[in-house]
């Protein structure tokens, strides 16, 4: 660690990220000598390979914009490079190495064989018209498609890259590359490959793995208010489940602040985050604004300052303070599942541990995702489509068997499960044991 910080100082995420999991690991490690002498983790926390690229396209102005696009082929262990790619004014490589580290692990997790990447750009969605949005994509992919590939590198969607970017990216892709096998990226339209249900699967697959883990420690879902953060894809699935299981949802929030819906999220405004969405306005202040009589939003304020008993992290790193959990635990919250990528800060994460309070990692919670796009990756290789009862009972049987892993390793003497150190371990020993069976690269 104290290696990794003189090399990358000021790399705060992703320094953050590997800390955790080599907290995580450091008893196991030191109970196998042959990791120590193959230095697995010295190899596990560099990128396999950094891409970096210019990518220039105009504006509906006529102006020349140029941004900064990258992929990051994190590891390929147990299988070709997997993970989303992320558009985002504040994208920098510490992020992007952070998110492709979490991701090696996740997918790990998932059981199904994919390697970890992850990708983006500084470019800023919020105020761009479609048009924009499409030349962006095309410029993006101008660059990148030389660097990934079906059995190579298969990205998809994550902040600020949904079915419309996927759309715009794959058909650029298709031009250039001259390459028509679906299967480059996941998280497509219905009608060219994209497996049903990948939408919604990062929020569905939470709210199962949140079920489990309230199942193990002898609590129900049902009747239960649920504070979310961000009004996006994640938001939009978790919003959906956690309503169908009964479970109230109370809050959602944006950078401008939070909707509070005392008598809970109805259909009709899970609906309207689509088109919130779609609008690049990146306001939850026009929830509101759409249905007055149900929400109402307090400027500058989040999620965690709404009393729930349940808390579920959807929309970015760090987005959870320690100061949040002290208010959300002094206001009743016995629970929270980290749905975004490292959604809490470190300080909260102890904060929560220490007070009881049920804490689970987002690259347990929100694997269902990336499994959800591996599961587009076999439909599209043996050209068909599953159906959404098959889709949906692959995805719940994913996250039982990772919470299943999750309770194997992070069981405590007590008996009470340490999801944080569950997830790490699990993850980490399946990548870990496949980079020694494939020698020193
Ligand atoms: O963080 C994530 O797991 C994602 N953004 C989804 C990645 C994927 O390849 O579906």
């Amino acid at each position: 660690m104290n290696r990794l910080q003189a090399k990358y100082p000021g790399e705060s995420e992703y320094l953050q990220a590997v800390r955790e999991v080599l907290e995580s690991i450091e008893d196991v490690y030191n109970m196998h000598p042959e990791f120590e002498q193959a230095k697995i983790v010295e190899r596990m926390v560099e990128p396999d390979r950094i891409f970096s690229f210019r990518v220039t396209w105009v504006d509906d102005k006529g102006e020349v914009q140029t941004n900064t696009g990258y992929r990051i082929q994190f590891n390929s262990a147990i299988g070709p490079y997997k993970g989303g790619l992320r558009f985002h004014r504040a994208v920098t490589p510490s992020m992007l190495k952070f998110l492709g580290f979490e991701q090696t692990f996740k997918n790990a997790l998932t059981t199904l064989p994919m390697g970890g990447a992850k990708g983006g750009s500084d470019f800023d969605p919020k105020g761009k018209s479609n048009g924009e949005i499409m030349r962006f994509c095309q410029a993006f992919m101008q660059e990148l498609w030389q660097c990934i590939g079906p059995d190579q590198d298969v990205p998809a969607g994550d902040v600020g890259v949904g079915g419309r970017e996927i759309g715009y990216l794959y058909g650029q892709y298709k031009k250039l590359a001259r390459q028509y096998n679906t299967g480059v990226l996941t998280g497509k339209g219905g009608t060219w490959g994209g497996s049903i249900l990948r939408p919604e699967a990062t929020g569905f697959g939470a709210l199962y793995f949140t079920q489990h883990l309230l199942h193990h420690a002898g609590k129900d879902i049902a009747g239960k208010k649920v504070a979310l953060s961000g009004f996006g894809n994640v938001a939009w699935g978790a919003s959906i489940k956690a309503t169908q299981l009964g479970a109230k949802v109370v809050a959602i929030s944006g950078p401008d602040g939070v909707c509070h819906i005392p008598e809970g999220i109805t259909r009709e405004m899970i609906d309207y985050m689509l088109v919130m969405r779609a609008s690049n306005r990146d306001r939850v202040e026009d929830m509101a604004t759409r249905f007055p009589d149900k929400a109402q939003f307090i400027a500058g304020k989040k999620s965690w300052s709404i009393p729930v008993d349940i808390a579920l992290p959807c929309a970015f790193q760090n987005e959870l303070s320690e100061e949040d959990a002290k208010e959300l635990v002094a206001n009743g919250c016995w629970c929270c599942c980290e749905v975004s990528n490292m959604g809490c800060q470190p300080g909260a994460i102890h904060y929560f541990q220490n007070n009881g309070v049920l804490f689970a990692p987002g690259k347990a919670v929100n694997a269902g995702g990336v499994a959800t796009s591996g599961l587009e990756m076999t439909q599209n290789a043996s050209h068909i489509s599953w159906t959404a009862e098959e889709v949906d009972s692959k995805l719940h049987q994913i996250m039982q068997s990772i919470h299943e892993q999750c309770v194997k390793f992070g069981t405590q003497p007590d008996g009470s499960v340490d999801y944080v150190k569950g997830a790490n371990i699990a993850g980490f020993m399946k990548v870990a044991q496949a980079m020694l069976e494939q020698g020193i690269i």
